[in-house]
């Protein structure tokens, strides 16, 4: 195709050609000055984007926090140009991690010049916690489009448990541009599965159907029918043929916001590489730059000037303030003086909504916590877990959550009266059912601390696994999300080793800013708890036994506040004077406290510390990490049913580890500790042998 051939957006408005000409174009220039990044996708959905933004979205450019926006979801992240391009144009504003506007904007033109670049704001990717108006982060295929669903149903639940006759305070809609790649993850068929049958209406994806992804035609592995498989969703499934046509794309958004019920899928044809001669429609376009000579060519026929680079014509910054920007302005505007009124009649529930923006909690919100008797039988850590989410979930309104259908075993399900249950003519309950759909579910609870619910997500530890890429994202972008996760280790016995996590805990606690927990006893469970829900910042992960777990006489031992300091010394040697160590977690700590009495009644001054999380004794001072392991008791040992990897942080070369070295077996679980060596004998052998008193 030559470059004269180039056939314009079909619209009547010169400003509206001129705004998407210069997506198109700072993406190609942009692209080429980082000699890396994917110019094809931004420049075939310039219309689109300008489209939504400048048309349809309610968002207003100067507080890209305001609670009652519309969300904006780039799933196929690679294409951020258009985030970077959009976000410049509407000249959208800065906020800071604590949510105060800083002034100045998101993205400038000099950090599109920049792109690519360290401590740009126009990085390779949409970055959640760097770049205002980013609304979630997206890069590896397929999680925007899940997160999306979150955020969706995050608005339902709003929407249902704030708005109040004539306070319309939340009905924001929820918009994903997704392609090839994310409707081939597995996430998004799971995601969306569960977003038709919440009857999600605020959600509408649109797919961008260009038939190319990096190695080629998709047609070498995906030729299933995209839009029948949504319709067998459920969801209304629509199709623009042309994606230069703004008129036809306004109307499927027009329509979707009509329509009730379902959730909208709008697939749209478009050719990667729009308008450059020798690139459009091949693989090169994704994530190539054009090169030198193929930009002045794609440029000409743009009809803009070859040799200018970043060029934002005059009026272009103008119309986008005509248009997002006077819109926006409006609805906040309303929505500001509509919700002064909601708060002068309804002042509780503006209080809710203030914190809920901040990520604070409201007074109150532990009260009736239980402490657990001392008992030798105890409980399981997903008993106490249940227990505690229940009156979490009733002191904070806005505190929910579900299993991926393990809510019996996880002892997740909250059970008081008036719990309900998520559903499409209930979105206001408590109980989300996330089916068996670990992945989506771990991406869904993300999308949910987006919109500002603290929100957790369960199910075994094993599987995990099966959530790891949306855990991971959650800690990236600095969000409080919760992660409950039972059947830590062997306790499911029988269930042998595919069952059974190992390496579980290694990985988890490899993720940078993710606070894994690993309490050793019911009121452990109750502190880590206590811990967790005040972090704003933090993913974290609980993982808890399966099986009872000894309530430890805390006026013996150390009180479980310790846990807040991520170890602490919970049994010690005469006067504090030990000359071995045993650190141990979750299930193991009662085990390391039978050790520490046999080695007492022997003459060994042993401590035990309790370490429920590496990352919070991590972030406690050098001075009382030392009071906890002093630096001069080298005998050490770790005891966790786990994978030994990593414990030589804490226990240096000389150190003993009674972790787990292979997978587990199927076998009854005293069994498996006889066998895997978690018995108090084998830990006093070990600490004698370190001491060389065998
Ligand atoms: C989970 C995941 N796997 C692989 C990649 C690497 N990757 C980035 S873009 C891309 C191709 C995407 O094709 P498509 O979604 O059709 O995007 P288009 O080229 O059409 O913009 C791949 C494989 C990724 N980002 N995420
Ligand atoms: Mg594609």
């Amino acid at each position: 195709m030559g470059a004269a051939q180039v056939v314009q957006p079909k619209t009547d408005g010169k400003m509206a050609l001129l705004a998407i000409s210069t997506i198109r174009t700072l993406s190609i220039d942009a692209v080429q000055e980082a000699k890396s990044g994917h110019p094809g996708t931004p420049m075939a959905l310039a219309p689109l984007v300008y489209t939504l933004w400048n048309r349809v979205m309610r968002f207003d450019p100067q507080d890209p926090i305001w609670p009652n926006r519309d969300r904006f979801v780039l799933s196929n992240g690679h294409a951020s140009m258009l985030l970077w391009s959009i976000l410049h144009l509407t000249q959208t504003q800065a906020v800071d991690a604590d949510y105060e506007r800083l002034g100045q904007p998101s993205v400038t033109l000099d950090d599109i010049r920049r792109f690519r670049q360290l401590d740009s704001r126009a990085p390779g990717h949409p970055e959640y916690h760097w770049v205002s108006g980013v609304e979630t982060t997206t890069g590896p295929l397929g999680q925007g489009v899940a997160t999306s669903v979150g955020m969706a149903i995050g608005e339902k639940w709003l929407a249902a448990h704030f708005n109040r006759p004539g306070f319309e305070i939340f009905d924001y809609n929820i918009y994903a541009v997704c392609g090839d790649g994310c409707m081939m993850e597995g996430i998004s068929s799971e995601a969306a599965s569960l977003a038709a049958h919440l009857g999600l209406d605020n959600l509408c994806w649109i797919y961008d159907n260009n038939h190319i992804t990096i190695e080629g035609d998709t047609n070498i592995a995906f030729t299933e029918d995209v839009a029948a498989r949504f319709l067998a969703y459920g969801w209304n499934v629509l199709r623009v043929g042309d994606a230069n046509d703004i008129a036809r794309i306004e109307r499927a958004f027009e329509i979707f916001r009509k329509t009730k019920g379902r959730p909208t899928f709008i697939v749209l044809d478009s050719h990667i590489g729009y308008g450059s001669p020798n690139k459009q429609d091949t693989p090169e376009a994704h994530g190539e730059p054009l090169g030198d000579d193929e930009i002045r060519l794609t440029k000409r026929g743009y009809g803009w000037p070859e040799d200018a680079k970043f060029l934002v014509p005059d009026g272009v910054y103008g119309h986008f303030q005509a248009g997002v920007g006077a819109r926006g302005a409006q609805a906040r505007a309303a929505w500001t003086k509509l919700f002064a009124d909601y708060r002068a009649k309804y002042p509780e529930l503006a209080t809710e909504i203030d914190l809920m923006q901040r990520r604070e909690l409201l007074d109150g919100w532990d009260r009736n916590l239980p402490v657990f008797p001392a008992d030798s039988k105890g409980i399981a850590g997903r008993e106490a877990s249940g227990k505690v989410l229940n009156i979490l979930a009733q002191n904070v309104p806005w505190f929910l959550g579900g299993s991926a259908d393990l809510g019996p075993s996880n002892k997740t399900t909250l059970k008081y009266d008036g719990a309900g249950s998520i559903q499409a003519i209930s979105p206001g309950g408590k109980n989300l059912h996330f089916g068996i759909r670990e992945h989506a579910m771990a991406a869904i609870v993300n999308g949910l601390s987006l919109s500002k619910i603290r929100a957790f997500g369960a199910t075994f530890f094993i599987f995990s696994d099966y959530a790891r890429p949306a855990i991971r994202l959650s800690a990236l972008m600095e969000l409080p999300t919760i992660f409950v996760f039972t059947h830590d280790a062997m306790g499911d016995g029988e269930d042998g080793p595919t069952h059974q996590p190992v390496e579980h805990l290694a990985s988890l606690r490899a993720i940078p800013g993710l606070i894994t927990l690993r309490p050793g006893d019911a009121n452990e469970v109750v502190e880590a708890y206590r811990y967790i829900m005040q972090l704003r910042h933090q993913p974290a992960v609980l993982a808890l036994s399966r099986q009872p777990l000894p309530t430890l006489d805390r006026s013996k031992y150390a009180s479980a506040s310790g846990v807040a300091h991520g170890a602490y010394v919970l049994a010690d040697a005469p006067g504090g004077k030990p000359e071995v160590i045993l650190i141990a977690t979750g299930s193991e700590v009662s085990l390391a406290v039978q050790a520490h009495e046999a080695l007492l009644a022997d003459g060994v001054r042993s401590r035990v510390v309790s370490m429920p999380s590496w990352e919070i004794f991590e972030h406690q001072t050098q001075e009382y990490q030392d009071s906890v392991l002093p630096p001069h008791v080298t005998s050490r040992i770790a005891v966790e049913q786990a994978s030994s990897f990593g414990w030589e942080r804490y226990v240096g070369r000389g150190g003993q580890l009674v972790c787990m070295k292979t997978f587990g077996a199927s076998a009854p679980l005293k069994e498996l500790q006889k066998h895997f060596g978690f018995e108090p004998d084998h830990v006093v052998a070990a600490a004698k042998k370190l001491l060389g008193r065998n």
